[in-house]
């Protein structure tokens, strides 16, 4: 499977693990890159000491590459690129925000950058000011999305610029593999189906609610204060819902928000945390080994392309003519 991006990333498969903030520990990096994909530390809001000790733990858990996600909301975001470049870190992803002022820097570094677009113009901002690929995120996925689908934003993406596209939203499998490469990417990212792994350290509680999740299990909250968050619907969502329908205003949307991200993930607080969740949690139904899920999903994939390749040569016009 060596494609012009998985030799970017050095990577075995093309799949990428989404750098959610809490989520993405050094465990569930260290798991993915172990097998064959590139495992992400979700940065988040984290001061430089934290992460610094969280890049350690990682390497000690494998010998492979991995990632830093940086979100560019984080107050501490300079600190942050301070650690991914004197840790010589090889690929960065980064999310909510541009992160034009940093790329000379790493670049020089041997590091490289891949962001998160969620539209085609900021996608030919991104590649104008050098990033080496992109993931284009649908709103399918969970956490902070944007406006368009996965369907309809990778094609539009992957025809306006010339670096490598890496799919991301409503991916779980073998499938959504095939149908990110049908259009045009060269990788997937996968966000909820890796919560749903048994090296992840969420709360069991937060992966039993992923569980649960059926197709309209999410919402999305934040659309009126600008920071759309695609979560499960719960005590926190249907509160965020009433202030946003009650035109309440952002400080005070925003207030309810501070801190649930970690209540959901680390105490398992379900019902008033923000468990962040994919549209695709419905179709998970089961906690498997990373290394299970990344081969899976290739044999998987294999299997679909052969039954579209034999059902494509049943149908030429030849066989076609004879029935
Ligand atoms: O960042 C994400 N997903 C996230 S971050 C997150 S942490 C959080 N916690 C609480 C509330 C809100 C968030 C959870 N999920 N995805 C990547 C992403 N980046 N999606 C969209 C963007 C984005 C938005 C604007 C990227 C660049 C951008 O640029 C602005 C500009 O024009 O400079």
């Amino acid at each position: 499977m060596r494609t012009p991006l998985t030799q970017l990333l050095g990577i075995e498969y093309p799949i990428l693990q989404g750098g959610m903030a809490w989520v993405a520990t050094a465990e569930l990096a260290a798991a993915v890159s172990n097998a064959g994909g590139l495992g992400i530390i979700g940065a988040g809001n984290m001061p430089a000491d934290l992460l610094a000790a969280e890049i350690r733990k990682c390497r000690e858990l494998t010998a492979k590459p991995f990632g830093v996600n940086v979100y560019y909301l984080s107050p501490f975001v300079e600190e942050v690129i301070e650690v991914v470049l004197h840790e010589k870190i090889p690929v960065v992803t980064t999310g909510a925000g541009n992160p034009g002022k940093h790329i000379e820097r790493l670049h020089a570094n041997g590091t490289k950058v891949v962001p998160v677009v969620s539209s085609v113009a900021l996608a030919r901002r991104l590649e104008h000011i050098g990033a080496d690929a992109l993931i284009a995120e649908g709103l399918e996925c969970g956490g902070h999305i944007g406006e368009i689908t996965t369907m309809a934003l990778v094609p539009q993406v992957v025809r306006a610029v010339r670096v490598p596209v890496i799919a991301a939203g409503g991916i779980a499998d073998g499938h959504g593999l095939i149908a990110a490469l049908a259009l045009g990417a060269q990788g997937v990212q996968l966000g909820t189906r890796f919560v749903l792994s048994q090296e992840c350290t969420v709360h069991p509680r937060y992966k039993e609610a992923l569980l649960k999740a059926r197709d309209r299990s999410t919402v999305v909250t934040g659309v009126t204060t600008g920071h759309p968050v695609r979560i499960l619907e719960n005590k926190l969502a249907r509160e965020f819902l009433r202030l946003e329908r009650s035109g309440a205003s952002r400080e005070e949307i925003e207030r309810l928000g501070v801190g649930r991200l970690r209540a959901a993930v680390r105490e398992g607080d379900v019902e008033y945390g923000s468990v962040m969740s994919g549209q695709i949690a419905g179709y998970i139904d089961d906690i498997l080994p990373v290394r299970e899920i990344i081969t899976s999903m290739i044999k998987e994939a294999a299997e679909v392309l052969d039954f579209l390749g034999q059902r494509a040569r049943a149908q030429t016009p030849a066989n076609i003519l004879e029935v």
